[in-house]
């Protein structure tokens, strides 16, 4: 279907707003990169659509506040503690969000005030009472069927591994067990869950869906926004939490952006966001999300990277070890798949980095040196490819189209993937043709310049500041570096997708100086 960026409302994208009860680790900076480069595509992309790139932190609930109790401080304190440690991480990573949200902001408890009266207004609200088993850890109810007992004979969550307690109390109910035909009707479009396992996993589970609670007695939680009309309940930080994402487009007043096109979550917090949340939704009188992306977790020594267990890698200090750009290409290259876990190993950051730099600078240097440049004497012929050059010249015409078909999929690991593989060809072109032995060099020049170029600018949503380098050192001017600077074809020499010798001589030239005067 024709896209008409210009008119296309603006593209909206979210993390989860990570709990502040601890410092943030690889696994929410994973979230947060994942998000970033499909903000960042977007931008390449279609370079006029508006992008709305949310993320933020939760900082409502049970388990806050008892974490801020064990501290000895205020909530609230406690609270902006952990949350500004949050704001530096996407600072820090070069996250390229629009807007932080907290769930303490006064927009916020005015958005899921007005949003609560909306399900009320439906009629989907009603006083029950709960009884049941409760992990403060995952802040969720469960069913008995969900619980077992452990050896130790506490209860625990059979999904998470987490301790639950027995609770009987009054609270609000909402009627989510209306909503399982809509969302089985949602659901059953591929667009909005992915991967496609967890959304057909996601229709199971829906047809048995109870309705939820959605507020606890401010005698067992206090830190948290009051439900309207009712001064002994509080809303259930769940419901809080989720309604972020329509605080950030200025509701109630606007919606900008709405409805958001991509929530990016981990696999362990999908049923909140593709089962109860399209439900408040709708009941509140909007549009569900466009799209769900689970994606899967960083494990360590095959277990679960969670603070809970305290098998977590400190990020700051993997990307002060790494760069920045090498933690993002790690966990963009290895763990960027939405279906299977990857395990986190500190050596393999530098072994992905160093293969990543290698390649490409590797390949840079070969061309830049002056002896090298002074091989470049003809002009380049596209008519004759030989046999070595024709699979080169096919993963070239062919790797802005596959890119963005791997984007699109979000399969962010086999982008990465696709690049490098030409990079690869490439160098190993570069080697067959020996230009180094030869009088002439301008087919490797030619072919290494452009595979360079191309994949830079591809390159530009997954490690900004390197693709930027590469491209300065290219010589690239700042105006062609767009997704439709992103071709090539040797034997098409249009203006615009071909350049003279000469001037890839003069960009090489200019930005091998202008890279020695930076370095
Ligand atoms: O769940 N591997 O917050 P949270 C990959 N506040 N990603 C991981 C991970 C791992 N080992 N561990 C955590 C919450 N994550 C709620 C969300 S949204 C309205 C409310 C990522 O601090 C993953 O995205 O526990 C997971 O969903 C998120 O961090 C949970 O962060």
């Amino acid at each position: 279907p024709s896209f008409d960026a210009a008119t296309a409302k603006p593209f909206y994208v979210t993390t989860p707003i990570f709990y502040v009860n601890a410092a943030p680790h690889i696994g929410h900076l994973h979230s947060l990169l994942l998000t970033d480069v499909f903000a960042r595509f977007s931008r390449l992309r279609h370079p006029s659509r508006k992008v709305i790139f949310a993320t933020g932190t939760d900082e409502h609930g049970m388990k806050i506040q008892q974490a801020a109790k064990a501290k000895g401080v205020d909530e609230k304190t406690f609270c902006d503690d952990v949350s500004q440690r949050f704001r530096d991480l996407a600072v820090l990573a070069n996250a390229s969000n629009t807007d932080f949200i907290r769930t303490t902001e006064p927009r916020h408890e005015r958005a899921v005030k007005r949003f609560w009266e909306k399900l009320v207004a439906s009629g989907d609200i009603y006083k029950g009472t709960h009884s049941g088993w409760y992990s403060i850890s995952d802040e969720s109810f469960y069913a008995a069927t969900q619980v077992t007992e452990r050896e130790d004979g506490k209860m625990i969550a059979i999904e998470t591994g987490n301790e639950v307690i027995w609770e009987e109390e009054e609270n609000w109910k909402f009627k989510l067990s209306k909503y399982r035909g809509f969302l089985a009707e949602w659901l059953s479009k591929p667009e909005s869950a992915h991967p496609n396992t967890v959304r057909i996993e996601l229709i199971r589970q829906a047809q048995s869906l109870e309705d939820l609670s959605v507020s606890r007695p401010k005698s067992r939680v206090k830190w948290g926004i009051t439900v309207p009309g009712d001064e002994e309940q509080t809303i259930y930080v769940w419901v809080d939490a989720l309604i972020n994402y329509i605080t950030v487009t200025g509701y109630p007043e606007s919606q900008e952006g709405w409805p958001v096109d991509v929530h990016v979550v981990g696999k362990d917090i999908i049923k909140f966001h593709a089962l109860h949340w399209p439900a408040l939704l709708v009941s509140a009188g909007l549009e569900p999300p466009n799209r769900v992306i689970a994606h899967a977790h960083w494990t360590m020594g095959k277990s679960k990277m969670s603070k809970s267990k305290g098998n977590v890698v400190d990020p700051i200090e993997a990307m002060r070890n790494w760069s920045v750009d090498g933690v993002r290409w790690y966990l963009m290259r290895v763990g960027g798949s939405l279906t299977d876990d990857a395990d986190y190993a500190p050596e393999q950051v530098e072994v992905h980095y160093r293969l990543l730099a290698d390649q490409v600078g590797n390949l840079l240097s070969r061309i830049s040196g002056p002896k090298m440049l002074k091989k470049a004497t003809r002009e380049f012929d596209p008519a004759s490819p030989e046999d070595r050059d024709v699979e080169l010249d096919r993963l070239l015409g062919g790797l802005r189209d596959d890119f963005e078909s791997k984007m699109e999929g979000y399969m962010v690991n086999h982008a990465c993937g696709v690049v490098m593989e030409v990079i690869m060809a490439t160098n190993k072109l570069f080697t067959d043709l020996a230009p180094w032995s030869s009088v002439d060099g301008t087919k490797a020049i030619t072919y290494a310049y452009h595979s360079l170029r191309l994949a830079s600018i591809l390159m530009q949503p997954i490690i900004p500041s390197k693709a930027a380098e590469a491209l300065d050192r290219l010589g690239v001017p700042e105006t062609e570096r767009s997704w439709g600077d992103a071709v090539w074809s040797s034997g098409d020499v249009q203006e615009g997708n071909s350049l003279q010798t000469e001037e890839i001589v003069r960009r090489l030239q200019g930005g091998a100086s202008r890279w020695k005067g930076k370095g």
